[in-house]
């Protein structure tokens, strides 16, 4: 990682890019180079593909008993389990956040690897009655075959991880691209993984622009799966560009995740977990509660409570155990927040914290942004129907439940959503009634392994983690086998 050092990897080879470039990786907190690392070029990208293609069709891995699979992804968990603290550091350099949240990160891909070990042991043919003593017929399971695997910035190696561990798990042979802006803990996870076993071309490693990449790792035939988790712009654009090829294609496009609080929902820990729901690695969640809407009889008091945390939040570098959160991942990022800021105050939204850029000299150096606060807004407002990926809660009030389910309703995103009031009956209405992949009652943000991931509308197709999240990575096949062979009589031949 330091322009040496080889970090593509491709058909079991460390390689530099075939025309020696690297990019310099910024450390958001302070602007300091945290690495060069080797930037991979379309032909690089193309070999990778066809390292992958080459070992799914002529290699074992599809084939390798599913009890050594599992026993290689739970050594990968064992390896992350020794390098915890080192991959932390590397999460926290490359993208910003602090050092607790990149640890509990580690953690969760763990989990990941582990579940999808046990997963795979257990999973079983079915079995189907087609009504005939001497037909077996079972429908069995099969990896996909070649998936392309791309990740955005914001949760590097547990995103591309909720993708490599069912990959894996599956059989398929792969092409990881993390995002261009923080590759660093997924070059290093490419290397643990060689250590723990996974054989040469089964997992390859490119990095580098999506724009540059893109078309060499998604407008190919040689692809059979395609998961994105990024942008929606750039989601359709893959989409579009693999229905070309009829090559399937899971996407995840972030969300506008509304966190609807009744007048009669519990204060203290909604107060509390609105304000870390929405300024947690400050907003670059794609499952940020970043609209509050709130019943109207509380409103007043509730959002002036919000304000005074939001205030006292203390922002730095993510390396300091005393930062609760760290700058945004790039310049260019706080560039597009702020413009969100601007863009709300020009639409009549009330600015009642945060909003500009710290101007004390300790921060001088990194993408710090304050936790911001807009209240009077209303649906109509850009600032509430986009996804800013800033530290930027809108309030919207409601005066009945109905309202507030048309409001929470009202984005065209589908990924998340918070529900809080003390009435169970109430809130049961109202989760059933949200258009959103994940809805928390009295509580927010939490997820597990094995429970399925994944957005409504236009916050993407598919999921994953969970038994689906494996699924995806995977052909249903249907054998039938007549042991009693005899003519079908159709055609009587005379
Ligand atoms: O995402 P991109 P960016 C949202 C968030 C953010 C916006 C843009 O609102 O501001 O998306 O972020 C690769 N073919 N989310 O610019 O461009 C790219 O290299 C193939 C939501 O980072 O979508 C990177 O690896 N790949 C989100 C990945 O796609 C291409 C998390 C994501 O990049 C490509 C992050 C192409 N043509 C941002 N163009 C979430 N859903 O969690 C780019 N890429």
């Amino acid at each position: 990682m330091s322009g040496d050092i080889p970090d593509l990897y491709i058909a079991g080879e460390w390689v530099h890019s075939s025309d020696g470039g690297t990019r310099k990786l910024i450390n958001p907190a302070d602007g300091s180079v945290v690495a060069v690392v080797d930037e991979a070029t379309p032909d690089d990208a193309a070999r990778a593909v066809a390292a992958a293609r080459a070992t799914f069709d002529e290699g074992s891995w599809p084939a390798t008993p599913v009890a050594d699979r599992a026993a290689i992804l739970d050594r990968i968990a064992d390896l992350l389990e020794r390098d915890k603290e080192a991959l932390a550091r590397i999460e926290t350099e490359d993208t910003g956040k602090t050092l607790v949240e990149s640890r509990i990160d580690i953690d969760d891909v763990t989990s990941v690897f582990r579940y999808y070990a046990r997963l795979v042991a257990v999973e079983s043919d079915r079995l189907v009655d087609v009504g005939d003593p001497t037909v077996i017929s079972r429908v069995v399971r099969e990896p996909i075959g070649v998936c392309v695997l791309i990740a955005p910035w914001n949760y590097p190696l547990l995103q591309i991880s909720w993708k490599i561990a069912p990959a894996l798990a599956a059989g398929c042979t792969m092409v990881a691209k993390p995002s261009e802006v923080t590759p660093l803990s997924t070059i290093a996870f490419v290397r643990l993984a060689e250590e723990a076993g996974v054989p040469p071309g089964v997992l390859n490693l490119v990095q580098g622009s999506g724009a540059v990449l893109g078309d060499a790792l998604t407008d190919t035939p040689d692809v059979d799966l395609i998961s994105f988790t990024g942008g929606l712009a750039t989601g359709r654009r893959i989409a579009s560009v693999a229905a070309q090829h009829v090559t399937k294609c899971a996407v995840e496009l972030g969300g506008k995740n509304p966190h609807i609080v009744f007048a009669d929902a519990e204060w203290e820990s909604s107060v509390d977990q609105v304000v870390t729901g929405v300024f947690l690695h400050s907003g670059q969640v794609c499952s940020s509660g970043t609209r509050l809407i709130v019943e109207e009889s509380i409103a007043d008091d509730f959002v002036a409570e919000l304000a005074k945390r939001a205030a006292k939040i203390k922002f730095g570098n993510g390396l300091d155990p005393a930062s609760e959160t760290g700058p945004l991942v790039s310049e260019q990022h706080r560039e597009k927040v702020e413009a969100y800021v601007a863009l709300g105050i020009s639409e009549g939204a009330k600015l009642i914290v945060g909003g500009e850029r710290p101007t004390d000299p300790a921060f001088a150096n990194g993408s710090y942004f304050p936790p911001t606060i807009f209240d009077r807004c209303d649906r109509t407002m850009r600032i509430v129907r986009e996804e800013t990926f800033g530290p930027i809660l809108t309030v919207e009030r409601f005066s009945t439940e109905a309202e507030a389910i048309t409001l929470g309703n009202d984005t065209e995103y589908g990924l998340a959503a918070g529900v809080r009031t003390s009435d169970a009956a109430r809130g049961e209405r109202v989760v059933r009634a949200l258009r959103h992949g994940t809805v928390w009652l009295n509580d927010f943000g939490y997820y597990t392994a094995a429970a399925e991931w994944g957005g409504f509308k236009k916050s993407g197709n598919g999921r994953e983690l969970g038994p689906t999240g494996l699924a995806e990575y995977q052909e249903m096949k249907h054998i039938w086998h007549n042991t009693s062979p005899k003519p079908a009589g159709w055609f009587k031949g005379d």
